[in-house]
């Protein structure tokens, strides 16, 4: 009877699709809740519905329901949005509720959710809720199972909550722009049955990638690989925050890619394991053991680890991707003298520095007059000097003494003695060199680029 039942609701669902709401609903919508702020909003537990331990969203915050008639109704507003991508730089983006990435909806498995969508961008839109197994009518591809959401119109989808997992949503209509300026969100259905899934902290994150030309404020929407800007939740490190757990707890931590290209995120300090895709969860027995996992395009990927006290980079693996704002046209200096042409330049423009014979580590630590509005190439810093990062950067901080629930930077790392690498001054006794290129010019023939313009 209960299936039966249950059919007949699908049925009538997927029969109604997504449709535009009446006036007359309208006047029922829910407030569409904002938010301003950048700062990490850490989730209270439900006041109301089942239970569930809800996640933690880097730089983001998790979206306030409305029960009515034992339905979990959300409101999301689409509408341009300033973000700010680290101190002393945003960006005006495309989001949801006031932020890019649009807030975090959790519910749990068996819910009926009716979701809200308000479209205040300049051109039609509609939601795509990635992974969510629901009736067709509401899978939010505009053209194919909806019209598009007209500017100023609002549409409503329904469905039963049939799976637990880590999901995304996003527009499907003139996609390549509207992800391109930000729009994009975390899902997350919550187990029925929290035990066999608890983990005593639970974080998520979505990868994203713009291309804002330093000085200014709205991404190139039509680049296609060559982004500057990697960030977790549309932040760049170091406004990326850190991942904060108690010594020996379980951590989860859940990332979704909606960028143009796969990430490896690579965790320091212990190996995780892969707990589940947006396919669902993976059974214990199949899980593997991993220090870097690769997330594709259009993947989510959970993983899990037993948190070890210290300070750990996590980071994607891609070192272009742990940078900030640069230009991939300039040449490698490195070995090259630079003396004599930096001498030549400084007369024409005072204060003129030759970087990068000697590598780029220079420019992490020097502060370089920037274009308005934009990061430096590699910043952060850390109790031993500048970390030369930027981007896909954050670090997951485990100390021994957090209480449950405490998110809060907890600052740097007090190593236990003996525990820390540090400068070695008793006399080093002179070790064999390889031949180097210098003792070995005869078979290194430079020749010089003709023709060749960019080489
Ligand atoms: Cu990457």
């Amino acid at each position: 009877m209960t299936q039966r039942r249950a059919f007949f609701q699908t049925a009538g669902a997927a029969l109604l699709g997504a449709s535009a709401v009446s006036r007359i609903a309208a006047a029922s919508v829910p407030e569409a809740v904002m938010q301003t702020s950048a700062a990490m909003q850490v989730p209270a537990p439900p006041t109301n519905g089942r239970p569930f331990q809800p996640i933690v969203t880097l730089n983001g915050w998790s979206l306030p329901w409305r029960m009515k008639d034992g339905v979990k109704e959300f409101h999301l507003l689409a509408e341009p949005v300033v973000r700010e991508i680290a101190p002393g730089m945003k960006a005006q983006l495309w989001g949801y509720n006031g932020q890019s990435p649009g807030p975090t909806i959790e519910a749990v498995e068996g819910d009926r959710v009716r979701l809200f969508v308000t479209n205040r961008l300049p051109e039609v839109t509609s939601v795509h809720w990635h992974g969510v197994p629901l009736p067709s009518g509401m899978d939010g591809v505009s053209g194919l199972t909806q019209p598009p959401i007209g500017v100023g119109k609002t549409f409503v989808y329904e469905f039963v909550l049939q799976r637990s997992g880590s999901f995304m949503y996003h527009p499907h209509a003139d996609e390549m722009t509207q992800i391109a300026m930000g729009l994009m969100g975390l899902f997350i259905v919550h187990p029925k049955d929290p035990r066999p899934l608890k983990v005593d902290r639970d974080f998520g994150f979505i990868l994203n990638a713009y291309d804002i030309e330093p000085g200014s404020a709205t991404p190139r929407v039509n680049t296609m690989l060559d982004f500057n800007l990697w960030t977790w939740n549309s932040r760049a490190f170091p406004g990326i925050d850190p991942l904060v757990a108690r010594t020996g707890e379980r951590v989860r931590i859940r990332v979704g890619n909606l960028s143009m290209t796969n990430h490896p995120i690579h965790l320091h300090g212990t190996h995780f394991e892969v707990v589940g895709t947006d396919g669902g969860w993976i059974p214990k027995s199949a899980r593997w053991p991993e220090v870097t996992t690769d997330i594709g395009v259009g993947q989510m990927r959970a993983f899990e680890f037993d948190a070890v006290a210290g300070d750990w980079a996590i980071h994607c693996h891609k070192s272009h991707h742990t940078m900030n704002a640069m230009g991939h046209g300039v040449p490698t200096m490195i070995g090259v003298d630079q003396r004599e042409v930096a001498r030549k330049i400084s007369s024409l423009i005072p204060g003129y520095m030759a970087m990068g014979e000697r590598g780029m580590h220079d420019m992490a630590e020097m502060q370089m007059p920037l274009p308005d509005n934009t990061l430096p190439m590699m910043s952060g810093t850390g109790p031993f000097g500048p970390l030369g990062m930027g981007g896909m950067f954050s670090v997951v901080k485990v100390r021994d003494n957090l209480q449950r629930g405490d998110f809060k930077d907890p600052g740097p790392y007090l190593h236990p003695p003996g525990t820390l690498a540090s400068e070695y001054t008793a006399e080093v006794p002179t070790a064999p060199r390889a031949p180097s290129a210098q003792a070995d010019a005869q078979t290194l023939q430079v020749r010089k680029p003709t023709g060749h313009e960019g080489h």
